[in-house]
């Protein structure tokens, strides 16, 4: 079939599936947003900033299992993305990233809008290509979507020449694809399985470790069924919160720098920490040589390059986890640790999650009243700050894969763009967006988006009138200097009346059940500005350098505020 570049473009994604996409035109895509109309199974939503659609893409593939993907211009519209495919590299989620490139003639020479966005992505990419050749073309987006979602997936960017896209392309489908050197493994070899099995079988004290992993591999149920023919309690990381509903009676909630204290003393006292689809990243471990010391670390990722890089590992398995569960599981007998059990329990009751904060609205409040309002069950997007932790503390997470925040990368601004995505992984359900003061008025001119969409997406503003979490730090380690943190902002209710979108403060906990009901009840958009309590600081606290048993508590529990 003979199609021009362009077509051969979309005439690839509609093949792969892709039926949204999220961009921002100019003059080298014209010719690719031109093609577009011969293809409407394919919807381009226009976001208002190129960073917003890498977001976006994003949160679709975290919330749908798919391929994201993001199409802008080149120069300034690429380089607008590279946050968010940092973001997603981070996070290991599957974008295809499309930028438009100056003709194929005139690059390397500074031409108008020209950048070597292959080169300023190499690090933040899984894989890039630069098409120099029709011939490529198809070729090469069949391949940039087998790899983003294969094996560990990422962010694959594939750059577009305009006289690439201009002419014509034989188009030919690819039924396979095939990489030399690239092959994932997906099923752990049975030495591996045999030992994993007597290990697990020694434990008196296991913890299983349920990372980002188990929702990549859409290993949930896996995961149940192997917690609980083991009877070991299920520690999650930012990332992992929602990969086992937290009714179950294994779930303990997130460990780490922020993580509730039952969850934190259990992994430090196990004898084995069964480790899935996390990375032992700095903020869950705490300091290294203090982490789960008396601990044999068995540890189940698809990347062989994350076994072993923090924590050694006694019992490595390379493989896709839902594949090593359901073999590991059925290699098992039933196991019984009530001993254990009773004892995270214990801990459960001497050190709980409790809201110590006065004045009219603790944070903490706002998210029990979001918790309240979907009870536990609604799809939640957050951003990074203090309020990300306070979800993850105090949301309950009912419903797997309901979570989406920036984990690895933090990018603050992530939330409002990635809920376009989230939003159109769930079409018809309310999307909750829990956001700083900050990280809002670093992306809020998607609201513009949110409305040309008709999107129903309810943003929650933890509105402190401070980088809180940073403020948090000055406060403990900088001498309460409150430097480049007091921040300011304009009155959000109005704003959101200037995009029409309906809008309502909340100044007192009193305040919240009414106004949530609003919110949830909105048809369409809903903005609530919630003016917390401006110098609360999250708890517990491992400070930095100190081991995860060690996790500060609030002081006004002991009475010493
Ligand atoms: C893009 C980006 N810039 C800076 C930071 C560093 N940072 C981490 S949390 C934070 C404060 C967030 O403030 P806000 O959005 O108001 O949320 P809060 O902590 O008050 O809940 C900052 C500046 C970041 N994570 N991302």
């Amino acid at each position: 079939m003979q199609l021009n570049g362009a077509e051969a473009v979309w005439e690839c994604l509609a093949r792969e599936g892709v039926d949204i996409v999220w961009g921002y035109p100019g003059g080298a895509a014209l010719p690719l947003f031109d093609a577009l109309a011969k293809y409407p199974q394919i919807h381009h939503v226009l976001v208002r900033h190129e960073q917003a659609a890498a977001h976006a893409a994003d949160g679709y593939a975290r919330a749908s299992g798919r391929v994201g993907v993001c199409v802008v211009t080149s120069g300034p519209g690429a380089t607008n993305l590279v946050t968010g495919i940092a973001t997603a590299m981070l996070d290991s989620v599957p974008v295809v990233a499309l930028t438009a490139q100056v003709a194929d003639s005139v690059i390397g020479t500074d031409a108008f809008q020209e950048v070597n966005i292959t080169g300023i992505t190499l690090p933040i990419t899984k894989h890039n290509y630069l098409v120099r050749q029709s011939k490529d073309l198809v070729r090469v987006l069949r391949e940039a979507f087998f790899l983003a979602r294969t094996g560990r997936p990422g962010p694959v960017l594939v750059d577009l020449p305009k006289d690439i896209l201009i002419g014509p392309c034989e188009f030919h489908f690819p039924d396979r694809v095939t990489r030399p050197g690239y092959r994932p493994v997906v099923r752990s070899a049975p030495y591996h399985l045999q030992r994993a099995a007597q290990v697990i079988s020694d434990a008196c004290r296991p913890v299983v470790l349920a990372g980002h992993g188990v929702h990549v591999a859409s290993a949930w149920e896996e995961l149940r069924l192997f917690a609980e023919r083991i009877d070991a309690p299920v520690v999650s990381t930012l990332l992992g919160l929602g990969t086992m509903s937290s009714d179950h009676r294994l779930a303990l909630g997130m460990a780490g720098m922020h993580g509730v204290a039952w969850a934190n003393l259990a992994a430090q006292n196990a004898d084995l920490l069964i480790a899935l689809g996390m990375r032992m990243d700095d903020r869950f471990t705490g300091s290294l040589p203090r982490f789960a010391p008396n601990a044999r670390l068995l540890h189940v990722d698809i990347d062989p390059a994350e076994i072993g890089k923090r924590v050694p590992a006694s019992v490595p398995m390379v493989g896709d986890v839902r594949i090593v569960l359901e073999a590991l599981t059925s290699s098992l007998p039933e196991l019984d640790h009530r001993e254990w059990l009773a004892q995270v329990d214990a801990w459960r009751g001497r050190h709980p999650l409790e809201v110590h904060a006065q004045g009219p609205l603790p944070p903490q409040e706002v998210i029990r009243a979001l918790d309240r309002v979907t009870d536990g069950s609604g799809i939640v997007v957050s951003d990074v700050g203090q309020h990300q932790m306070w979800v993850a503390q105090y949301y309950r997470f009912r419903r797997i894969n309901s979570f989406f925040t920036s984990g690895g990368l933090g990018t603050m601004g992530y939330s409002v763009p990635a809920s376009l995505g989230v939003q159109a992984a769930h079409p018809g359900e309310p999307v909750w967006v829990v956001v700083g003061d900050g990280g809002f008025q670093m992306n809020l001119q998607e609201l513009a988006t949110i409305v040309q969409e008709r999107l129903p997406i309810r943003i929650v503003i933890m509105d402190n009138g401070y980088l809180g979490m940073v403020r948090q730090w000055q406060e403990l380690f900088h001498g309460a200097r409150y430097i480049g943190t007091p921040i300011s902002g304009p009155d959000f209710v109005q704003l959101a009346a200037s995009y029409g979108i309906p809008a309502r403060r909340a100044c007192a906990t009193a305040e919240l059940d009414d106004a949530f009901a609003a919110a949830r009840e909105a048809d369409g958009p809903f903005l609530l500005d919630c003016k917390v309590e401006r110098d609360e600081n999250v708890y517990p606290m491992v400070q930095p350098g100190t081991g995860n048993a060690d996790f500060v508590e609030d002081p006004r529990r002991r009475g010493e505020k």
